[in-house]
């Protein structure tokens, strides 16, 4: 399915196993932050256990990331500005995240 091997490429650069994991033939749940004007959009997403976060970057030709702050959880490709960045959140929890190139661009995720 494309859908399962879109976030396979998304693992591909988580650095731990906890947040992501494969589920493949399962319907997630997908809520889409847009990486526009410097901002996150919706900065804040509410998601059940299992759902997945697609970061759309819109932004060009600025460049962007996805970093999660804290814990090393997830991390997009370092300068991004355009395509999509997906994470997989298994478990409940507040994933707070920012774009490294711009420390204002700041988000959270709410697993749970
Ligand atoms: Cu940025």
């Amino acid at each position: 399915m494309k859908r399962t091997a879109s976030v396979v490429a998304g693992l591909a650069v988580a650095v731990t196993a906890p947040v992501v994991a494969v589920a493949p033939a399962t319907a997630a749940t997908v809520k889409v932050v847009k990486v526009k004007d410097f901002d996150f959009k919706p900065s804040t997403v509410r998601i059940g256990r299992g759902g997945i976060v697609e970061w759309r970057f819109r932004d060009r030709p600025a460049p962007h990331n996805v970093t999660s702050r804290g814990a090393k959880r997830f991390k997009s490709s370092p300068s991004q500005q355009s395509g999509k960045y997906r994470v997989k959140f298994r478990r409940s929890g507040t994933y707070r995240y920012v774009c490294t190139i711009h420390p204002n661009m700041r988000g959270k995720v709410v697993v749970g």
